[in-house]
């Protein structure tokens, strides 16, 4: 076995979801580092078009969709388009997510669905588009973005949680139902992340102190920092690689050591 060409993505069609920006850019950008063809989609023109320009500037050549993750007819046909255009999917990284932060008796009933409707249907949506393609072609990747939420609660995130808990659930039965097939369906649960998802999370204070929440996780994180998209990178590519192609129905978290620490004694 050639350990080194084990990790190589080289030959290899990915769709990452929501990777206009952020976690999913980051992950796009090492497969494309790692010899894939790297294609993704986003809901807007304007942010396709930006992201585009930024994948040019740093030499990879991506395709990219406006596409509403949780539309099944347009995520049907956005399969089929990309099979016309670039291929059958090998690779699909479910990163598209929002996240609402808001305390559970205030939170309306259509908050809740919206947030479930992207962060846990639009999953399901995806990988059942995708997975025919990859039963015929005889292997797929599937990697599920959850988060510290797939496992913690905390106040103001109950449908962040309820969803990415659901997503560590549906990443578990992925791998159940189409193990069989050579189809390896993991997660990455990333640790707070430096992105604009969290950026409200780390705006400095008025007299130029840091943000109470930032303090909180730079103290709960044993790396004492947060995480930067980066570091997302290579956990994203041993998933999607043939590295891992024994490792499935597992959530890999990139964290910090977060879940692993009580936190500091006051
Ligand atoms: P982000 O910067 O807000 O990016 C979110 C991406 O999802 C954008 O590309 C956005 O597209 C896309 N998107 C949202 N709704 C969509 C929809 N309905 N259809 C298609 N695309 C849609 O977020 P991020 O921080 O990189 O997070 C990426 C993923 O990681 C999310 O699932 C998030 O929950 C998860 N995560 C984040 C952290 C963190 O600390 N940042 C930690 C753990 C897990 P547009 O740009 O067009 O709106
Ligand atoms: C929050 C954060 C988190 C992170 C991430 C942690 O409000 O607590 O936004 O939910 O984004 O998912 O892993």
């Amino acid at each position: 076995m050639d350990i080194m060409k084990s990790f190589s993505l080289e030959g290899k069609v990915a769709l990452i979801t929501g990777a206009s920006h952020g976690i999913g850019m980051a992950i796009a950008n090492a497969f494309a580092a790692a010899g894939a063809t790297v294609c993704f989609n986003c809901s807007s023109e304007s942010s396709r078009v930006r992201a585009l320009e930024a994948y040019k500037a740093n030499g990879v050549d991506a395709h990219g969709y406006v596409c509403d993750v949780c539309d099944e007819e347009a995520v049907k046909a956005l399969v089929a388009q990309i099979k016309e255009e670039v291929g059958v999917i090998d690779i699909l990284v479910n990163n598209a997510g929002i996240i609402k932060r808001i305390p559970m008796l205030e939170m309306s009933a259509e908050d809740f669905r919206q947030v479930i409707d992207v962060d846990l249907n639009a999953p399901f949506i995806v990988s059942k588009a995708v997975i025919p393609g990859m039963i015929e072609k005889g292997h797929g990747k599937i990697i599920n973005i959850c988060s510290m939420m797939s496992e913690l609660g905390r106040e103001t995130v109950s449908a962040y949680a309820a969803a990415k808990g659901g997503l560590k659930m549906l990443t578990r039965n992925i791998c159940s139902e189409y193990g069989e097939y050579n189809i390896q369906c993991n997660g990455i649960g990333p640790g707070y992340i430096a992105t604009s998802q969290t950026a409200p999370l780390r705006e400095r204070q008025p007299d130029g102190s840091r943000h109470p929440f930032d303090q909180f996780i730079i103290a709960k994180t044993p790396a004492a920092r947060w995480g930067e998209t980066e570091d997302l990178m290579g956990p994203a590519v041993f998933l999607a690689s043939d590295a891992s192609n024994f490792v499935n129905g597992h959530v890999l978290y990139v964290d910090g050591g977060i879940l692993a620490y009580i936190g500091k004694q006051p």
